[in-house]
């Protein structure tokens, strides 16, 4: 791989993946609206608020493909949610299809569909249903990704990414974890395919009670590795169990399905 933007780069799963992707890119360029400040060997730095066009193709200019995984990642405003998440994704397809980029990773969340009751079995076909403002946003932005791809030909994987944290922390993560090494994984392999088209799969490890069927993107050839299944034990003595007529136990988001709206301020 040439030179490979990854966009959130000091967030979470940012952070994560400098780690897993050494050596993989010629350059991995690194941006975010706050600064890194240590760069190592193979990485650069571009400072960019993704709600700023202007920006946004500086950053994209010169690049081979892009690792987007910046902007607002849980329940917030609805002003910092159309910055990061819906003005931002527009801004790097629009980069993307004026300076000829050609396949981009978009961390899409499983909040698009964060309605669905824990009893359903999801697929690539399964109706979005946002649970939260954020999950609406990510769901614009697999529609931003579908048009970029329908009307101008670039290819995207939406990866509705489960909970990818280094382990699970609760009984509901038990079903929608993803090891940071499976998605490192998945990134590799969304830029091997030969044709990627505009996909979406389900960022999950290998769980025993998963609730996603990824066959539809099997010919991507990512199979993940890891279980939650080590993990159990220690999920089940330190997370209580909730009330069987607790509304978050019914549906997939969890406690983006029944928190409240989020006030601006
Ligand atoms: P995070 O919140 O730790 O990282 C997001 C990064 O985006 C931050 O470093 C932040 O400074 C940057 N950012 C926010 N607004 C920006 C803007 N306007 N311009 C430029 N950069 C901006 O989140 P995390 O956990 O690393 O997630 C990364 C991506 O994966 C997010 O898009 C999130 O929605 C998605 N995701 C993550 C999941 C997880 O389990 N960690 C689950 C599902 C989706
Ligand atoms: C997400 O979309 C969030 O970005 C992450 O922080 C977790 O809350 C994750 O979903 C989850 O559902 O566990």
């Amino acid at each position: 791989m040439k030179r490979i933007i990854l966009t959130g780069a000091a967030g979470i799963l940012g952070k994560a993946m400098r780690k897993a992707l050494v050596g993989w890119a010629d350059e991995l360029v690194l941006s975010d609206i706050v600064p890194i400040e240590e760069i190592n060997d193979g990485e650069s730095f571009v400072a960019c608020d993704l709600g700023d066009f202007a920006s946004v193709l500086e950053l994209v200019r010169g690049c081979d493909g892009i690792i987007h995984l910046g902007g607002q990642s849980v329940e917030c405003s609805f002003d910092n949610i159309m910055n990061g998440n819906l003005k931002g994704t527009y801004h790097i397809y629009e980069a993307a299809r004026q300076l000829g980029v050609k396949r981009i990773f978009f961390a899409s969340s499983n909040h698009v569909v964060g309605f669905h009751s824990r009893e359903d079995r999801l697929d690539a076909n399964s109706p979005m249903r946002p649970d939260s403002l954020y999950g609406v946003s990510k769901g614009f932005g697999e529609l931003m990704a579908q048009y970029y791809f329908d009307k101008f030909g670039i290819e995207s994987a939406l990866v509705r990414i489960g909970s990818c944290f280094a382990k699970p922390i609760d009984r509901r993560m038990l079903s929608t974890w993803l090891s940071e090494s499976d998605l490192a994984d998945l990134i590799k392999k969304v830029y091997a395919v030969n044709r990627l088209g505009c996909t979406v799969i389900y960022g999950v490890s290998n769980n025993p009670n998963s609730w996603w069927d990824n066959r539809h993107a099997n010919f991507v050839g990512w199979q993940p590795k890891d279980s939650s299944e080590q993990f159990e034990e220690d999920v089940f003595k330190n997370d209580p169990l909730l009330a069987n007529d607790n509304p978050a136990l019914l549906y997939q988001g969890g406690f983006f399905a029944t928190a409240g709206h989020f006030e601006d301020k």
